[in-house]
């Protein structure tokens, strides 16, 4: 089967630091086929990056997974379009400063429209949420940050991206949701 996970959320709040990180865990374990493409604007912001697994089996499943990140700048938004194409399930990286409280919100209120002109629902989407760089002095607390940024009130995942924490646990959540929803969709049809 066939599966295609998007990281998206607001810029500088770690997708990249996930998908590098998810690389390089994976292609340890030899799942990984071929090289990650890593696109970025002239000043290293994330343009677009995917790469492949093959044949990883996780509850069962052959899975052959495509795993990209969208452009956190607004100004890079056409291309947002582009990456969600035929997205089957996403995570949703939430920087858990204080500061970037706002910029979250907003990112997540984006990416339900580009969805929508796709005629997709972001609420009805199988979404991982995680809240990354629990390091910072400002970070808000969990709590907080479950009333704002997981209106779905799914898997959440507290993460330090930057030193490999949560990384693999989110990622897995997001694969098990993603075949969740699938076959109790086809369950119900
Ligand atoms: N303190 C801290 N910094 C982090 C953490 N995760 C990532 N960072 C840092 O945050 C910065 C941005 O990380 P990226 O992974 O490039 O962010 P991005 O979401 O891909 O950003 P765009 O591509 O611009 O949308 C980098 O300097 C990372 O090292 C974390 O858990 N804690
Ligand atoms: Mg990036």
């Amino acid at each position: 089967m066939k599966l295609k996970l998007v990281y998206f959320g607001s810029s500088l709040a770690g997708k990249s630091t996930n998908v590098k990180t998810l690389y390089k865990i994976l292609k340890e374990k030899n799942l990984v086929k071929g090289d990650m493409v890593v696109m970025e604007t002239e000043e290293q912001r994330t343009l677009f990056m995917e790469f492949f697994i093959s044949s990883i089996n996780i509850e069962g499943f052959e899975l052959e997974l495509k795993i990209l990140t969208t452009p956190g700048q607004f100004r890079l938004h056409p291309l947002r379009k582009v990456i969600m194409k035929g997205v089957d399930g996403l995570v949703f990286v939430v920087d858990s400063s204080k500061e970037r409280e706002k910029i979250n919100f907003l990112v997540m209120r984006e990416t339900a429209a580009v969805l929508k002109e796709m005629g997709e629902d972001l609420m009805r989407f199988p979404v991982v949420v995680q809240y990354n760089k629990r390091d910072l002095p400002d970070a808000m607390d969990i709590e907080d940050m479950q009333v704002r940024f997981n209106p779905w009130a799914t898997d959440y995942v507290p993460a330090v991206a930057v030193e490999g924490v949560g990384v693999l646990e989110t990622f897995e959540k997001a694969i098990k949701n993603i075949l969740v929803r699938k076959y109790a969709r086809s369950a119900l049809i």
